[in-house]
């Protein structure tokens, strides 16, 4: 059976566009039901809709708790029957009842190679702390911040003359690339959440996720 997925979005919404692609390419065998924002002028509302894809703006603002903007986003993926949940540069932190909800059907990709350097401002911490190597994790949400378990990194060299903004323009082109990966393998039931731990083709993965070298064109 197709998948169905919704993309929780905040921003610009390349993310968003790079699975719009896979799912038109073939190569995500799914449907985009859904596309969330929390900000009304976000760009990726305009990406979706130029891919006749329903969106909804829940600007979190109008709601008096936290856990009243999660329980109105949950009942609107409710209504579509959704399968995955996709955070593509969502700025929300979510209620642990959210979580749970979609427990092993959630995925989020973040801009540090996990564990190093959660939260926020990734490639500044990165630079700061001299790594060599950066990237991005494509990882299974858990009530914990950025701490579920991962699938797949991405890795991106870090030299010399790297400021913070050629950094970010790195990581991002290998977003696109890795996260289309993942929920590909999502949606042809390859990869699975249990206990806390992923499974790819019934094979555990090695903590920290499956590893794309840079010079790895998908
Ligand atoms: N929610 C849970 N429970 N667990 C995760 O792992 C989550 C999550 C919600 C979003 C994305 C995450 C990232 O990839 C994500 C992972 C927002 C913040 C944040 O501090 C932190 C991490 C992430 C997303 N948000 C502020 C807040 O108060 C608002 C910041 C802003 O609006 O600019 O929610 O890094
Ligand atoms: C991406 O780089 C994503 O990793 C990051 O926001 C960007 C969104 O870009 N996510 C976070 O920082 C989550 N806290 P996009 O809107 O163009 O996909």
């Amino acid at each position: 059976m197709k998948k169905r997925i919704a993309v929780l979005i905040s921003g610009s919404g390349t993310n968003l566009q790079a699975v719009i692609n896979a799912v038109d390419a073939g190569i995500i065998n799914a449907e985009i039901v859904l596309v969330i924002s929390n900000k009304a002028d976000a760009y990726g509302i305009t990406r979706a809709q130029n891919a006749d894809i329903e969106t909804l703006v829940l600007q979190h603002t109008d709601y008096n708790s936290r856990l009243d903007f999660d329980l109105a986003m949950l009942e609107q993926l409710e209504q579509k029957n959704v399968d995955l949940v996709v955070l593509a540069g969502f700025m929300r932190i979510l209620s642990d009842e959210f979580v749970r909800h979609f427990s092993g059907r959630m995925l989020n990709i973040h801009p540090s190679l996990l564990p190093k350097h959660k939260g926020l401002h990734t490639h500044q911490r990165a630079l700061e702390a001299g790594d060599t190597e950066h990237g991005c994790s494509v990882h299974f949400v858990t009530a914990q911040l950025d701490d579920g378990p991962v699938a797949l990194q991405a890795i991106v060299p870090v030299t010399a003359t790297d400021r913070e903004q050629q950094l970010q323009h790195k990581v991002h082109l290998r977003e696109h690339i890795a996260y289309p990966k993942v929920i590909a393998w999502f949606c042809a039931d390859r990869l699975r959440c249990i206990d806390n731990k992923l499974y790819l083709n019934d094979e555990l993965l090695p903590a920290n996720g499956f590893k794309l070298p840079f010079d790895a064109l998908d």
